[in-house]
């Protein structure tokens, strides 16, 4: 077979991942013996069993408490470290990660544990393997502005750690506008910024991450083609989309992989990318969202060839970088 071939050897930047859903359960009871954290599941096996979502919430609430064994700064290294060893096998030459300070400072660790543990797996990465990785701070939107900027305050001591914002955890009845200030803030200080929009939630909360939050780049956003008014919007104004198909999936977003809208998205010349959001929660990691995707919807290698050079275009690498992969 020559197309998954393609799909696993063609350079690509990975622009939507969640550190934290990159746990893998063999990892969460690793750390959970190793910190001493007691969880409510038997092994591996019965956590991995409780893996059967039915929408975005009934998958947060095992992601969250998966994420509670991270209590240490070496956790969070090793965590991105094993991440990034398996985005360099799939040929990910660019990787821009999502993390959740939040989960972890409400349970008392410290930001500086978050932020340097992950920040050093990111150099070590490039030094190690060549990858170039850079981190991206998302507040999580169920929480309260009050909240997230005291998030951002006690991330800017390390600024230089992490190249933007972002804004993710539950999407409906909590639209962009309730970040407005944050977001306007992030921007002043020179932060790239990114939502989750339109992934449960309608159109209307695409438009207000665009025109509201000003972000570069929207998450998800698969429920755009409802409005063919901002379909116009988003291919005129080249707005990425970081498109997730195994999540889709397995969050019911689409009844199941061939009902998967991403060949509309391209078609109507929008700037859609591939990503796997979760991967140690919903079946697979980068290229597994590529050779699936392509298998169910029947797209070609010249999809492939877009897809990918979207996805090195959409990134935040230096333009130098970006010139080199292309
Ligand atoms: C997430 Cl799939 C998804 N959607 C929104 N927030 C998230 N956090 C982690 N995965
Ligand atoms: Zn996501």
């Amino acid at each position: 077979e020559r197309l998954p071939a393609l799909l696993r050897a063609m350079p690509k930047a990975e622009l939507h991942i969640h550190i934290e859903g990159s746990l893998e359960p063999e990892m969460i009871f690793a750390l959970a013996q190793r910190n001493g954290v007691s969880l409510p599941y038997a092994d591996v096996q019965a956590l991995r069993s409780a893996y059967a979502f039915t929408d975005l919430q009934s998958f947060l609430d095992i992601y969250y408490a998966g994420a509670s064994v991270l209590l240490h700064e070496q956790d969070f290294y090793d965590m991105a470290r094993a991440y990034l060893a398996r985005a360099a096998m799939d040929n990910v030459v660019r990787a821009e990660i999502f993390f959740d300070p939040q989960t972890h400072t409400a349970r008392g660790v410290s930001m500086a544990a978050v932020v340097n543990g992950l920040h050093r797996a990111c150099e070590d990465a490039r030094a190690e393997w060549g990858i170039s990785a850079a981190l991206i701070l998302c507040f999580l939107r169920h929480l309260s502005e009050e909240d997230a900027f005291a998030t951002l305050e006690q991330a800017l001591p390390l600024q230089d750690k992490f190249i933007g914002v972002g804004l993710d955890s539950s999407e409906v009845g909590h639209p962009p506008e309730k970040f407005a200030r944050v977001f306007a803030r992030c921007r002043q200080l020179g932060l790239h910024t990114v939502a989750h929009a339109g992934e449960e939630g309608p159109p209307a909360y695409i438009w207000s991450a665009l025109d509201v939050l000003k972000v570069e780049r929207i998450d998800h956003g698969v429920q755009a083609l409802r409005d063919p008014v901002l379909v116009q919007r988003l291919a005129q104004g080249g707005v990425p989309l970081t498109v997730c198909p195994l999540s889709n999936q397995k969050l019911r977003v689409f009844p199941d992989l061939p009902a998967h809208n991403l060949p509309q998205l391209l078609e109507a010349g929008l700037c859609a990318t591939v990503n796997s959001d979760d991967p140690a929660y919903f079946g697979g990691y980068i290229n597994d969202n590529f050779t699936q995707l392509f298998a169910a919807t029947g797209m070609t290698a010249r999809h492939a060839y877009q897809l990918a050079s979207n996805s090195l275009q959409a990134s935040f690498a230096p333009e130098a970088d970006k010139r080199a992969w292309a």
